[in-house]
């Protein structure tokens, strides 16, 4: 029965059954008893394996298909009326098209099926921030993930009442055929189409489709920014907090970020992290002149591989209880989870991701092919569970920014930390980002790519209006946090890691609010910014071997800190390149200039 009285939701759950012709239309109240059932549903049809209740209370495994397993930027589309809104590096689709495309494929693909009606909020529901999304599906998994990463249920219909405006969602899994696979965004009409796919980040339609690509366009026609950053809270040893929001691309630690365990030393005089966040940040200005920020997310989509009691205490926690891996590695000895890098001990008998027995005896850690979990497996853990879980993660207002941070996975060029002149210069910055490619999208991985500010497969229009919006910001914002840019990937001449990263990456953390102090502490001004003196990030107590017998030190630090002005001088030649080559025109005056400083710096 239908959950509501307003006319443009049931004129749109009508007009999607219309097209798609289910069996059966069910509305997710958000009900335990509701949710329950469709877990026990989808394990009787195998969509979902049961895990051991014991020691995984209410967690269960999926595995998608093959071809099925990251987001396919290719086929994600942004469908504007005129091209050039979707600006130079969307993919695009004229709108009637689109429409008419997935109409087709969509036609009678829900027959002998249950097409479910998730209504949803991002945000705490009722909040200045939220905004209300209906998502239909006729994919059990899809109304699982939905309701731990979003607040699900009749409560975002009565806050949408009888009139208010939603964003339109509709997914059909269809033959999940790679080939007819659409992931479209219509931001002109608020609405999305995802067809052929049943992977998180190209059906989960709240995620990257709203709380990204729809959002960063509905940010710039109402004043506010929807970002891919993670936010966290440090707490200092005399009981006040700062606020900071960092922008990576996906896969390269926003997770492990916005959940790190400081170094004990840290700890024992006072210091701690709380996650507000791990993934995305809705950004306004608060009346005070700051920005403030909130996650409008309700859990964690985060990558599975790599994830241990050592790297990610915190994220490991989360996944013990009411939580849905996909593509992980299935231990049949008690019925858990496995995945590379969870224990140094391979287990014996699992079921690798694509649902066969594995042979820990040809694990090859530099194949990818003989690994148990797909690189790109994740879990969906919902954030409650995070044993550092910020008391403000369900604020209303969200918490005030000190610091905006940037970063990429870079082998040289960038140092462990530099922070940006200004706010123009720190939107520069964050522009001119690159960083090698991961799994968490199909294709290659390991090659170095543009991707501003992380937002390179998530700005829902032109790429160049994107900078502007930024810069506008910033001339709104009476007291904006300062802009960093940090590096934790840089590599010696053999490939190995030169900093430890994850925990002591709090290191760097107290540099960068020790610099957005009232009396910051002292930097040295570079080419590119300011870095700090080597004297000034604490690398005490720090034991870490960047290759056999070579200890991490001073003269480490110092190296990964320098600034070559020789490579920056390239790196800038290339940035004009790309903003002459790729973005174009649209891009802010503004950034021009910063440009143009960048290269008169790097000759003197
Ligand atoms: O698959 S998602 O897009 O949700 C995760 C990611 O790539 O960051
Ligand atoms: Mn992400």
């Amino acid at each position: 029965m239908a959950l509501t009285k307003n006319k443009k939701v049931l004129d749109f759950v009508a007009a999607s059954a219309e097209l798609a012709q289910p069996d059966k239309i069910v509305w997710i109240d958000g009900s335990e008893t509701q949710i329950n059932a469709l877990k026990k549903e989808a394990v009787t049809s195998g969509e979902l394996i049961k895990l051991n209740q014991n020691l995984l209370p209410d967690c269960y495994l999926h595995r998608t298909k093959v071809n099925d397993v990251a987001r396919v930027e290719d086929r994600t589309f942004i469908c504007t009326k005129n091209k050039e809104d979707a600006g130079p590096i969307n993919y695009w689709m004229d709108p009637n098209q689109a429409y008419e495309l997935c109409n087709e494929i969509a036609r009678g693909s829900m027959k002998g099926r249950t097409m479910y009606v998730i209504p949803y909020s991002m945000g705490v529901v009722g909040s200045d921030f939220a905004k209300i999304g209906i998502e239909v599906t006729d994919s059990i998994y899809v109304v699982l993930n939905m309701n731990i990463m979003t607040r699900v249920g009749k409560q975002c219909l009565d806050a949408l009442g009888k009139e208010g405006d939603f964003i339109k969602g509709f997914h059909a899994k269809c033959d999940v055929d790679a080939d007819k696979r659409y992931i479209m965004h219509f931001p002109e009409d608020n609405t999305i189409i995802s067809v052929n796919s049943a992977y998180g980040g190209n059906v989960l339609l709240g995620k990257k489709c709203f709380a990204l690509r729809i959002a960063s366009y509905l940010g710039k026609n109402e004043g506010w920014m929807a970002e891919h950053m993670l936010i966290l809270g440090v707490t200092f040893p005399d009981k006040t907090k700062k606020y900071i929001a960092a922008a990576f691309p996906s896969a390269c630690g926003k997770t492990n970020l916005a959940m790190l365990i400081p170094p004990k030393h840290y700890k024992e005089a006072g210091y701690e992290i709380e996650t507000v966040g791990d993934d995305i940040a809705w950004i306004r200005v608060g009346e005070d002149g700051r920005l403030w920020a909130v996650n409008p997310e309700n859990g964690f989509f985060g990558v599975a591989p790599g994830t241990n009691e050592h790297s990610n205490y915190n994220a490991l926690q989360s996944t013990k209880r009411g939580t849905i891996f996909t593509n992980v590695a299935l231990n049949t000895d008690d019925m858990t989870v496995w995945w590379e890098g969870l224990s140094k001990e391979l287990p014996e008998h699992c079921i690798d991701w694509t649902g066969k027995p594995w042979n820990p005896a040809k694990f090859d850690k530099k194949d990818k092919s003989t690994c148990s979990a797909h690189p790109n497996s994740r879990f969906t853990a919902p954030a409650e569970n995070c044993p550092c879980i910020s008391p403000e993660f369900n604020s209303k207002t969200g918490v005030p920014l000190s610091a905006i941070i940037f970063g990429g996975r870079r082998a040289s060029t960038t140092p462990l930390v530099y922070q940006s002149r200004d706010w123009n210069h720190g939107v520069f910055i964050g522009s001119a980002m690159s960083s090698e490619t991961t799994a968490a999208a199909t294709g290659a991985t390991g090659v170095l790519r543009h991707d501003p500010m992380a937002m390179k497969p998530f700005t829902g229009y032109h790429m160049g209006d994107y900078f502007a919006h930024w810069v506008e910001m910033g001339k709104k914002v009476k007291n904006p946090p300062k802009i960093f840019n940090v590096n934790w990937f840089r590599t010696d001449e053999n490939g190995n890691f030169m900093w430890p990263g994850f925990g002591d990456n709090m290191r760097v953390l107290e540099w960068i609010l020790k610099r957005c102090d009232e009396n910051p502490i002292d930097a040295v001004e570079t080419a590119i910014g300011y870095v700090p003196n080597p004297d000034d990030i604490d690398i005490s107590e720090l034991d870490y071997e960047i290759c056999k017998g070579k200890k991490f030190d001073k003269a480490a630090l110092a190296e990964i800190l320098t600034v070559d002005k020789e490579k920056w001088s390239k790196e800038a030649e290339e940035i004009e390149g790309y903003y002459n080559g790729t973005i174009g025109s649209r891009i802010p005056k503004e950034l021009w200039d910063c440009l143009e400083t960048l290269k008169k710096n790097c000759k003197k």
